[in-house]
Protein backbone atom coordinates (compact mmCIF):
# COMPACT_ATOMS: atom_id res chain seq x y z
CA UNK A 1 0.00 0.00 0.00
CA UNK A 2 1.51 3.34 -0.75
CA UNK A 3 -1.13 5.79 0.91
CA UNK A 4 -1.46 4.68 4.29
CA UNK A 5 -4.48 4.63 6.57
CA UNK A 6 -3.28 7.45 8.62
CA UNK A 7 -6.62 8.41 10.49
CA UNK A 8 -9.15 7.48 13.22
CA UNK A 9 -12.01 9.24 12.44
CA UNK A 10 -13.63 8.61 9.26
CA UNK A 11 -16.36 10.85 8.40
CA UNK A 12 -19.45 9.66 5.60
CA UNK A 13 -20.98 12.06 3.85
CA UNK A 14 -25.19 12.31 3.56
CA UNK A 15 -26.12 14.81 1.82
CA UNK A 16 -30.10 14.22 1.89
CA UNK A 17 -30.21 15.63 5.06
CA UNK A 18 -29.13 19.49 4.44
CA UNK A 19 -31.33 21.66 2.35
CA UNK A 20 -28.91 22.89 -0.21
CA UNK A 21 -25.88 22.13 -1.90
CA UNK A 22 -23.83 25.26 0.25
CA UNK A 23 -24.93 23.72 3.06
CA UNK A 24 -24.20 20.44 3.20
CA UNK A 25 -20.37 21.76 2.10
CA UNK A 26 -20.19 24.18 4.69
CA UNK A 27 -20.96 21.36 6.91
CA UNK A 28 -18.15 19.15 5.11
CA UNK A 29 -15.92 22.03 5.61
CA UNK A 30 -16.62 22.71 9.33
CA UNK A 31 -15.67 19.12 10.19
CA UNK A 32 -12.87 19.42 8.56
CA UNK A 33 -12.08 22.77 10.21
CA UNK A 34 -12.36 20.23 13.48
CA UNK A 35 -9.67 17.89 12.47
CA UNK A 36 -11.28 15.50 10.28
CA UNK A 37 -8.99 13.90 8.18
CA UNK A 38 -10.80 11.46 6.47
CA UNK A 39 -14.16 12.03 3.89
CA UNK A 40 -15.89 9.17 2.10
CA UNK A 41 -18.00 10.84 -0.29
CA UNK A 42 -21.36 8.43 -0.25
CA UNK A 43 -24.56 10.00 -2.28
CA UNK A 44 -25.55 6.92 -3.84
CA UNK A 45 -28.75 8.70 -5.43
CA UNK A 46 -26.62 10.97 -8.03
CA UNK A 47 -26.30 10.49 -11.62
CA UNK A 48 -22.78 9.81 -12.75
CA UNK A 49 -22.42 13.49 -13.94
CA UNK A 50 -23.92 14.83 -10.43
CA UNK A 51 -21.40 12.63 -8.47
CA UNK A 52 -18.87 13.69 -10.61
CA UNK A 53 -19.15 17.10 -10.15
CA UNK A 54 -19.74 16.86 -6.33
CA UNK A 55 -16.66 14.70 -6.30
CA UNK A 56 -14.41 17.42 -7.67
CA UNK A 57 -15.68 19.62 -5.52
CA UNK A 58 -14.75 17.35 -2.22
CA UNK A 59 -11.41 17.04 -3.69
CA UNK A 60 -10.89 20.57 -4.01
CA UNK A 61 -12.04 20.81 0.04
CA UNK A 62 -10.11 18.59 1.02
CA UNK A 63 -6.96 19.06 -0.27
CA UNK A 64 -7.06 22.50 1.14
CA UNK A 65 -7.11 20.59 4.19
CA UNK A 66 -4.36 17.86 3.87
CA UNK A 67 -8.09 15.22 3.95
CA UNK A 68 -8.12 11.99 2.07
CA UNK A 69 -11.04 11.79 0.29
CA UNK A 70 -12.46 8.06 -0.75
CA UNK A 71 -15.03 8.01 -3.08
CA UNK A 72 -18.13 4.82 -2.41
CA UNK A 73 -18.30 2.46 -5.11
CA UNK A 74 -17.32 4.26 -8.30
CA UNK A 75 -13.81 3.17 -8.73
CA UNK A 76 -14.13 5.78 -12.19
CA UNK A 77 -15.08 8.55 -9.96
CA UNK A 78 -12.36 8.15 -7.50
CA UNK A 79 -9.74 7.58 -10.54
CA UNK A 80 -10.86 10.49 -12.56
CA UNK A 81 -11.05 13.38 -9.59
CA UNK A 82 -7.84 11.68 -7.76
CA UNK A 83 -9.32 10.34 -4.84
CA UNK A 84 -6.94 8.86 -2.55
CA UNK A 85 -9.45 5.71 -1.71
CA UNK A 86 -12.50 3.94 -3.23
CA UNK A 87 -15.17 2.16 -0.70
CA UNK A 88 -16.52 -1.26 -1.95
CA UNK A 89 -19.65 -2.37 -0.35
CA UNK A 90 -20.55 -6.25 -0.51
CA UNK A 91 -22.19 -6.11 -4.01
CA UNK A 92 -19.59 -3.57 -4.99
CA UNK A 93 -17.00 -5.00 -7.51
CA UNK A 94 -14.27 -7.10 -5.00
CA UNK A 95 -11.79 -5.62 -3.49
CA UNK A 96 -9.21 -8.44 -5.76
CA UNK A 97 -10.57 -6.75 -9.17
CA UNK A 98 -10.56 -3.49 -8.13
CA UNK A 99 -7.02 -3.72 -7.05
CA UNK A 100 -6.07 -4.95 -10.78
CA UNK A 101 -7.29 -1.62 -11.97
CA UNK A 102 -6.03 0.62 -9.57
CA UNK A 103 -2.89 -1.22 -8.34
CA UNK A 104 -1.44 1.43 -5.61
CA UNK A 105 -2.90 4.22 -6.57
CA UNK A 106 -5.81 3.83 -4.50
CA UNK A 107 -6.94 2.63 -0.68
CA UNK A 108 -8.91 -0.21 -0.88
CA UNK A 109 -11.81 -0.01 2.14
CA UNK A 110 -14.46 -2.13 2.36
CA UNK A 111 -17.67 -2.29 4.27
CA UNK A 112 -18.25 -5.60 6.05
CA UNK A 113 -21.28 -7.10 8.58
CA UNK A 114 -19.49 -9.77 9.70
CA UNK A 115 -16.33 -12.39 10.25
CA UNK A 116 -16.26 -13.90 7.33
CA UNK A 117 -17.28 -10.94 5.60
CA UNK A 118 -14.10 -9.02 7.04
CA UNK A 119 -11.70 -12.45 6.49
CA UNK A 120 -13.01 -12.56 2.65
CA UNK A 121 -11.98 -8.46 2.39
CA UNK A 122 -8.38 -9.16 3.84
CA UNK A 123 -7.80 -12.11 1.43
CA UNK A 124 -9.19 -9.93 -1.43
CA UNK A 125 -6.46 -7.67 -0.79
CA UNK A 126 -8.54 -4.84 0.87
CA UNK A 127 -6.94 -1.92 3.15
CA UNK A 128 -8.90 -1.53 5.70
CA UNK A 129 -12.58 -2.56 6.39
CA UNK A 130 -15.54 -0.73 8.08
CA UNK A 131 -17.50 -3.08 10.90
CA UNK A 132 -20.93 -2.67 11.33
CA UNK A 133 -23.55 -1.58 12.26
CA UNK A 134 -22.08 -1.66 15.70
CA UNK A 135 -24.98 -0.15 17.50
CA UNK A 136 -28.85 0.86 16.61
CA UNK A 137 -29.07 2.93 13.66
CA UNK A 138 -31.68 5.78 12.97
CA UNK A 139 -31.78 3.85 9.72
CA UNK A 140 -32.15 0.21 11.28
CA UNK A 141 -33.72 -1.61 8.55
CA UNK A 142 -31.10 -0.16 5.65
CA UNK A 143 -27.84 -1.52 7.64
CA UNK A 144 -29.46 -4.06 9.37
CA UNK A 145 -29.09 -5.68 13.13
CA UNK A 146 -26.73 -4.22 15.53
CA UNK A 147 -23.18 -6.85 15.64
CA UNK A 148 -22.29 -5.18 18.97
CA UNK A 149 -18.68 -4.70 20.60
CA UNK A 150 -18.25 -8.20 21.36
CA UNK A 151 -18.12 -8.93 17.49
CA UNK A 152 -15.67 -6.14 16.63
CA UNK A 153 -13.49 -6.87 19.17
CA UNK A 154 -13.03 -10.85 17.94
CA UNK A 155 -12.90 -9.46 14.38
CA UNK A 156 -10.31 -7.00 15.34
CA UNK A 157 -8.21 -9.80 16.87
CA UNK A 158 -8.85 -11.95 13.32
CA UNK A 159 -7.27 -9.60 11.02
CA UNK A 160 -4.05 -7.24 10.73
CA UNK A 161 -5.67 -4.12 8.75
CA UNK A 162 -6.94 -1.83 10.19
CA UNK A 163 -10.74 -2.08 11.40
CA UNK A 164 -13.09 0.89 11.62
CA UNK A 165 -16.53 0.83 13.76
CA UNK A 166 -19.17 1.85 12.11
CA UNK A 167 -23.24 2.44 13.38
CA UNK A 168 -24.68 4.32 15.33
CA UNK A 169 -21.50 5.72 17.21
CA UNK A 170 -21.91 8.94 19.58
CA UNK A 171 -19.74 10.37 21.69
CA UNK A 172 -21.01 8.13 24.72
CA UNK A 173 -19.57 5.01 22.80
CA UNK A 174 -16.46 6.22 21.66
CA UNK A 175 -14.24 4.88 24.67
CA UNK A 176 -16.32 1.35 24.61
CA UNK A 177 -15.63 1.09 20.80
CA UNK A 178 -11.97 1.60 21.18
CA UNK A 179 -11.82 -0.50 24.07
CA UNK A 180 -12.26 -3.59 21.92
CA UNK A 181 -8.95 -2.54 20.06
CA UNK A 182 -10.67 -0.98 16.26
CA UNK A 183 -8.65 1.47 15.11
CA UNK A 184 -10.93 3.55 14.69
CA UNK A 185 -14.49 4.99 13.88
CA UNK A 186 -16.89 5.84 10.80
CA UNK A 187 -19.32 8.02 11.34
CA UNK A 188 -22.51 10.09 9.80
CA UNK A 189 -25.45 11.20 12.01
CA UNK A 190 -23.27 12.10 15.17
CA UNK A 191 -20.96 14.92 13.39
CA UNK A 192 -23.12 15.92 10.31
CA UNK A 193 -26.45 16.21 12.43
CA UNK A 194 -25.04 18.13 15.33
CA UNK A 195 -25.58 21.86 16.17
CA UNK A 196 -21.82 22.42 16.02
CA UNK A 197 -19.82 20.57 13.87
CA UNK A 198 -17.03 21.79 14.15
CA UNK A 199 -16.89 21.26 17.69
CA UNK A 200 -18.31 17.66 17.80
CA UNK A 201 -15.32 16.74 15.69
CA UNK A 202 -13.34 18.23 17.94
CA UNK A 203 -14.56 16.19 20.79
CA UNK A 204 -14.23 12.89 19.00
CA UNK A 205 -11.23 13.51 17.80
CA UNK A 206 -10.28 14.38 21.81
CA UNK A 207 -11.78 11.39 23.11
CA UNK A 208 -9.87 9.35 19.83
CA UNK A 209 -6.81 10.48 20.49
CA UNK A 210 -6.65 10.02 25.01
CA UNK A 211 -3.86 8.44 26.16
CA UNK A 212 -2.41 8.19 22.83
CA UNK A 213 0.53 9.32 21.41
CA UNK A 214 -1.01 10.08 18.02
CA UNK A 215 -3.06 12.52 17.19
CA UNK A 216 -5.35 12.32 13.80
N1 LIG B 1 -22.93 1.24 7.31
C1 LIG B 1 -23.25 0.56 8.42
S1 LIG B 1 -24.03 1.52 9.52
C2 LIG B 1 -23.96 2.88 8.52
C3 LIG B 1 -23.31 2.53 7.34
C4 LIG B 1 -23.06 3.44 6.20
C5 LIG B 1 -24.55 4.19 8.87
C6 LIG B 1 -23.74 4.97 9.83
O1 LIG B 1 -24.44 6.15 10.15
P1 LIG B 1 -24.51 6.70 11.62
O2 LIG B 1 -25.38 7.92 11.48
O3 LIG B 1 -23.10 7.07 12.02
O4 LIG B 1 -25.11 5.65 12.49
Amino acid sequence: MVIEVDFKLYLITDRRSFTDKDSFINAIEDSLKGGVKAVQLREKDLNTRELLELANKMRELTKKYHVKLFINDRVDIALSVDADGVHIGQKSIPAHAVRKIVQEKLIIGVSTHSLDEALEAERDGADFITLGPIYETISKLKYGKPIGVDTLKRVKSKLSMPVFGIGGIKLDKVREVKETGADGIALISAILASKDIRKTTEDFLRLLNQNEGQTY
